[in-house]
């Protein structure tokens, strides 16, 4: 085994300030990236299960129907970056069907990280593997083992639309100026599509969506010194067809109060709490976007219904 394990140790932000100050703006808002504690990343593994959930497998589709254009696409010898990797599930169509140079995992959760990388080295021996705990949204270099030639970054699973368009091109930049001249962004993009579709993709039948929302104010209450009946709450999410997003929200089932660490929010029946946007991109909107950060459009390949885009983009 070729395993290496770089651990900045990131700092992991204060819940509790991120929570006060959030409930403090109107409207009040709670950042998505507090969903992923160990219950909330479970809870997100389910709902890829889900039959209405057609993001991870439209872009399997994908990437098992155009595999060997992709492989032709990002050549020999590459090292491939994967901020964000989690389970490092998704990289493994590529890993099957070609030997790169070097795969690098990225991840906040150094033992999520630790974990998942080890097992990854073990299914592919000659394969060395460097993991790199760290938070990848904010300001960060690469270990100086990576080589600066031939890099592949990979951003699978739409994750980019959980962030607003400007921090999206912020990213994207932060990703190009990292890939150095040769390179490149193989990326999922979730796209526009009939409503209805959207709004039952974020609202499943079996409510594993409405858990995964409500399970950041079961996470406040547990960690924090609070008061706060989840049960007053419900989860409703739509299509904000004007800024082309999923809205996911915590509506307040009636007048309440939530109390945190000694501050007391009051809700209206109806008040929401913000939880997260998913941006949806038709594919030259997405081209667009890409460009604002310096990117070239090289390839994109749907599915025959296209409700996914996965994009090769060059510096
Ligand atoms: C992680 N991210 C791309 C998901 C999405 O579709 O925006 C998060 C999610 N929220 C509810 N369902 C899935």
């Amino acid at each position: 085994m070729k395993f290496y394990f770089h651990n900045y140790q990131p700092e992991f932000e204060d819940l509790h300030t991120a929570v006060i100050s959030g409930l403090q703006q109107t409207p009040k808002r709670l950042h998505p990236k507090f969903f992923y504690d160990k219950e909330g990343s479970h809870i997100f593994d389910q709902i890829c299960d889900q039959p209405e959930y057609y993001v991870p497998d439209v872009e399997r589709d994908i990437c098992e129907t155009y595999a060997d254009e992709i492989i032709a696409c990002l050549g020999k010898g590459c090292h491939i970056i994967e901020p964000g990797a989690g389970s490092s599930k998704k990289i493994r169509f590529l890993l099957d069907r070609m030997q790169p140079a070097m795969y690098v995992p990225m991840d906040i959760s150094a033992e999520y990280l630790r974990a998942s990388a080890q097992n990854l080295a073990q299914d592919y021996p000659h394969l060395p593997i460097h993991a790199v705990c760290v938070d990848h949204t904010k300001p960060y270099d690469l270990p100086s083992e990576i080589p600066c030639h031939k890099r592949v970054f990979f951003y699978p699973g739409s994750s980019l639309g959980n962030f607003d368009p400007g921090d999206a091109i912020h990213f994207l930049r932060d990703i190009r100026d990292k890939a150095g001249q040769d390179g490149s962004l193989l990326i999922g993009i979730d796209t526009k599509k009939p409503v209805e579709v959207l709004n039952r993709a974020y609202n499943d039948a079996a409510g594993v969506t409405a858990d995964f929302n409500l399970n950041l104010l079961k996470r406040i209450d547990n960690e924090l010194d609070s008061e706060i009946d989840v049960a007053g709450f419900y989860h409703h999410a739509f299509y904000n067809e004007p800024e082309g997003r999923i809205e996911m929200h915590l509506f307040s089932h009636k007048e309440q109060k939530l109390r945190v660490n000694g501050s007391t929010f009051t809700f209206k029946p109806g008040e929401s709490i913000h939880t997260e946007n998913s941006y949806k991109y038709t594919v030259d909107e997405f081209k667009a976007l890409a460009q604002q950060a310096g990117w070239k459009s090289a390839q994109v390949w749907q599915d025959t219904k296209k409700y996914f885009s996965v994009h090769l983009l060059r510096r």
